[in-house]
Formats: C-alpha cells, structure tokens, sequence
C-alpha cells in the first residue's frame, strides 16, 4: 500500500476496531455478487468494530426496495451494482450527497460519476458488457462460435441463451441500454426482440447465466466479462466474448441513502469501501472489475478495457429516472410480452 494511502485510511479508521462504540451498526445493502458482500462485510467490520447486517439483492431490487422505503428508510448505505439505477436513486433523492477524503486517490472515471449526481453517489469499479459460452456444451450441440451480438439472433441458438430480467438485474438493463446506443432505439428493440426468441429464461440476478452455463444447465450467458471469466478462471469451459459490434460497460457504484439511521457509519464504510485495500479484497473473490482507486491491485485473468471497443455510453441519460422507466416498460410491452 502507497504510504499516502496508508495516511489517508488511518484517518478513516480513526474510529476503528478499538474505537467503535458498543452501539455503532449499518445497514449494509449489496448488489455485487454474494461472496464478494460477505467479505466486504467481514472485513469492515474487523476493521471498524462496526456491527454490519448486509443483504445482498440485485441492483434493480435494491432500487425498488430504497423507493418503497423512503418514507421510513432502513438502510444506511447501498455498495455496488451498476451505476443506472445509483443515478436515479440520486436523482429521485433517495441517497444523499458526501464528499470522501477518499477522492483524490479515484480514477476520473469515478469522480464523473459523483459529479453527474452531484455527489449522491460514486463510481467504485468499472466492467464491459459481452457474453460466455460453454465450450461443450456448444460442441456437444454442434453449434458455431459466436463472436458478435447478431450471432446470438440466429435461429440455431434457440433455447440456448439466457439473460437476466432488466427490471430487477442491472446487468440485463445496461444490456438494453447498450443495444439502443448501439444500434439506434429501433434497431436495438428489433435486436431484443429477436433475442427473446432464443432466451430459455430471463433471471433474476445478472450473473446467474453464466453460473449456469459453468454448471452445464445453459450454453450462451449474457454477461459482464468479469463474471464470465471468474468462472472460467474457476476450472469451467467458460470461453469469455467482447462482441465484434463493441459493447457497452458499467460504472458500479456506492451511495448513501437519505434518511439513513447510521449515517456516520455509513461514511466510515464508504471512506473505506474507496481505500486502495478494500477495493483489493475484489480479488480473493475473483471479482475482476477494474477499481477506481488507482492503488488498488488488479490482475492479470481481467478483461483488458483498452482493448474493446467501448461504446460512449450515455450514463447520466440511461440512468436518468425517466429514460430508465421508459425503456423498461418499452421492453415488458414489446418484447417481454411477446
Ligand atoms: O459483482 C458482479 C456484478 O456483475 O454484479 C453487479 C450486478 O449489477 C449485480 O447483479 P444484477 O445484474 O443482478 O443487478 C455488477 O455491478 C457487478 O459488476
């Protein structure tokens, strides 16, 4: 750890394990993936004394769940997820602005995503969208190799692609989202509305198609790369795309909700959340984002972004309150429907 960062994070858990008073507690709601929650969970509370209740729900559901209780908030802070659903609890004032000492060791990339929200919330890791396959699976059925979106629009695919649910998964979202910036809104309707025809089944969870196809029980999964390859670097023939049209990307976030019961703890976490260290813990999960302190190790098994082709995608646009529910219910009558 660089000796500025050490500095800084000393004064972050100033209050820390010895410190914390026998009350202090948080409310800990997390949209990365589950084991990644639970370490964070564990390690912040090592570090800070700090009791943490975390439930972990996808970045859709947490949404949902922030707005339906904000008359009588229970959460203090709301860690990961994709950035889309971050900006509208921001715009919707369900989260609350803060300004971390943390700041100067972030990635540009993540202080642009605080100041589009003025400071509701803050970009804390980054992965491009694309698709796995099950290298068997796909032999065992004699099936091409896909390398492009549009491959997965042929009919041969039919029953053998899964996506997550845009309404609850932030992955499946940031999915339609890159289809109409990169296609044009019709055209990107038509590419989902063909899509559906091959879909087995739309999840809940975004990662959780390319868990199956790592069990055998899919072959194409819809996917950030990073979780495509966490589960190739986990033993399974998982073969990781960046599709050949170039493909949209994610800006995970952090906020604090509004109204929150322990907001001083929820500033120790999120102060901590953006430290070089934490953001590290990522990879004894295999979680193979790109983090926004620029201290943080990174691994070699991540996707490399500088070299897919990124769209330019429109986050304060896709993540504006009224783009998102217009879009999602555009897909529940038009494809969802069909
Ligand atoms: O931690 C992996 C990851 O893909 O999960 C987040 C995701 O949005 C949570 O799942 P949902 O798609 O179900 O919302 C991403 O932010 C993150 O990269």
């Amino acid at each position: 750890m660089r000796p500025f960062a050490k500095l800084a994070l000393a004064g972050v858990l100033a209050f820390g394990a010895t410190g914390a008073h026998a009350a202090d507690k948080l409310t800990f709601y997390c949209s990365a993936q589950e084991d990644w929650c639970q370490l964070m969970t564990k390690e912040f509370s090592a570090a800070t004394g700090i009791k943490v209740n975390m439930t972990r729900k996808s970045s859709g559901e947490t949404f949902a769940q922030i707005k339906a209780e904000s008359s009588n908030p229970k959460g203090d802070v709301w860690w990961g997820g994709t950035g889309d659903p971050h900006l509208q609890a921001a715009e919707e004032g369900l989260t609350m602005a803060y300004s971390s000492s943390m700041r100067s060791e972030l990635q540009d990339w993540a202080l642009r995503q605080a100041a589009s929200a003025n400071d509701k919330t803050i970009g804390i890791y980054s992965g491009a969208l694309g698709y796995g396959y099950n290298e068997d699976l796909l032999k065992k059925n004699g099936l091409p190799v896909p390398a492009c979106w549009k491959d997965l629009l042929k009919p041969e695919y039919k029953g053998h692609v899964q996506m997550a649910n845009p309404n609850s998964s932030g992955t499946a979202y940031t999915t339609l989202a890159t289809m109409v910036q990169l296609f044009g809104e019709d055209e990107g309707f038509e590419f989902m509305k063909g899509l559906h025809k091959n879909i087995n089944q739309y999840t809940k969870s975004g990662s959780a198609p390319i868990k199956a196809a790592a069990k055998g029980e899919n072959t194409i999964g819809i996917v950030f790369m990073h979780d495509a390859v966490k589960q190739a670097v986990s033993g399974f023939p998982i073969k990781v795309v960046a599709p050949c049209e170039g493909t949209g990307y994610e800006i995970g976030s952090m906020s604090i909700i509004d109204g929150a019961r322990n907001p001083e703890s929820a500033k120790k976490f999120y102060d901590w959340a953006l430290s070089a260290d934490a953001q590290s813990l990522a990879l004894q999960v295999k979680a193979y984002q790109v983090p926004s302190n620029k201290g943080s190790e990174t691994s070699s098994a991540a996707p490399d972004l500088s070299s897919i082709k990124l769209i330019d995608y429109d986050f304060k646009k896709y993540g504006s309150s009224a783009e998102r529910k217009r879009l999602l219910k555009k897909w529940d009558d038009e494809v969802y429907a069909q």
